[in-house]
């Protein structure tokens, strides 16, 4: 079974979309492990998007998640990492099919409601910037026989 990071980004979580997100992934069968509202800070940010330091989006997208609440998660299931990124849509909403969260609800690169990790290896280095090991349950879900054979 496979975990991936999820984040509902301050967009997402002003304009009411956090249900609309969630139903998304539920409805999919994958099962959440930790959920919680917090306020990026800047560490946070910065570390998050290490990768894109110097990039000329840089400045308004760590100021954009540091501004308002963000809903983060760690979501599990079998190739969870691909199943969110394919439910979340293209990074740009331009070219996201309809269907996904952000061919549905968004319009613009900077504003694109979701975050999902591109790689096992990214969502653990995620899931460690964003929550204590404490924060994740482990528990029986009970779908589990009736998803995977
Ligand atoms: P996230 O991280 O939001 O799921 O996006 P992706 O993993 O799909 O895309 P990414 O890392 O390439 O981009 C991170 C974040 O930066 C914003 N962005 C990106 C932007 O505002 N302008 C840009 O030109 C790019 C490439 C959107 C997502």
């Amino acid at each position: 079974m496979e975990q991936t990071f999820v984040m509902i980004k301050p967009d997402g979580v002003q304009r009411g979309l956090v249900g609309q997100v969630l139903l998304r992934l539920e409805k999919k069968g994958l099962k959440i492990n930790g959920l919680k509202l917090i306020k990026v800070t800047e560490e946070m940010a910065g570390s998050h998007y290490q990768e894109h330091q110097g990039r000329g989006f840089y400045a308004g997208l760590i100021s954009y998640i540091t501004s308002a609440p963000v809903v983060v998660m760690v979501v599990e299931g079998k190739n969870a990492v691909q199943e969110v990124r394919k439910i979340n849509g293209a990074t740009n909403p331009l070219d996201a099919l309809p269907g996904t969260i952000r061919g549905d609800f968004a319009q613009d690169i900077g504003r694109n409601v979701v975050h999902g990790s591109d790689s096992v290896e990214s969502a653990q280095r995620e899931i460690d910037i964003y929550f204590e090991p404490r924060e994740i349950q482990d528990y029986n879900f009970l779908p589990e026989q009736w998803l995977y054979e």
